[in-house]
């Protein structure tokens, strides 16, 4: 449970090896036991065309809100200490990844420091973080950049496709 002064943050999850899917549902179950930190949402997954990059799988992608008292800095070392558990070698940039854990938004916070950039830079600009965002908070507000929601209209060339519910029937 968060203690002392709690904090709203995003996070994205993305994964394009190694059965995707189940590595974005149990990185969102490692999420919920992050120290000091509840997780408040989880968005649906979303089947992804790679941006950026070429040649690679699609990804499977999501985005989670976390109430937490971990400063920033913290929560970052917390979401590297998690994708190290589940196997990720940062071998080159955009490298394929057992899965990839982004803060996208910590309050309204703008920051750029050597290690961290607040908001996600290029956030508004991938609809695989903006539909799951959307999603789960429709009047989300990126600091600098307005509505997350009116964004989207600008990605909606990228491939995106909500996967089925994993309590619903096949
Ligand atoms: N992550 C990237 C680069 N490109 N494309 C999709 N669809 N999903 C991602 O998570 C993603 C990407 C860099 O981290
Ligand atoms: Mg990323
Ligand atoms: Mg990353």
């Amino acid at each position: 449970m968060p203690t002392d002064t709690t904090h709203l943050a995003f996070v994205a999850l993305g994964a394009n090896l190694a059965a995707p899917v189940q590595q974005v549902r149990t990185a969102g179950e490692a999420l919920a036991e992050l120290p000091d930190s509840r997780l408040l949402q989880l968005s649906s997954l979303y089947r992804t065309a790679p941006v950026g990059i070429r040649g690679q799988p699609d990804f499977v992608n999501a985005v989670a809100a976390l109430a937490t008292g971990l400063d920033p800095q913290q929560l970052l070392d917390a979401l590297f200490a998690v994708e190290r558990q589940f196997g990720r070698r940062r071998e080159f940039h955009h490298a394929p990844r057992t899965l990839d854990l982004d803060l996208l938004l910590y309050d309204d916070l703008v920051l750029a420091s050597t290690r961290l950039t607040l908001p996600h830079p290029r956030m508004h600009l991938r609809a695989f973080v903006l539909a799951p965002l959307v999603e789960i908070a429709p009047l989300c507000r990126i600091p600098g950049r307005g509505s997350a929601a009116a964004w989207l209209p600008a990605v909606h060339r990228q491939r995106i496709e909500k996967l089925a519910d994993c309590h619903q029937p096949q």
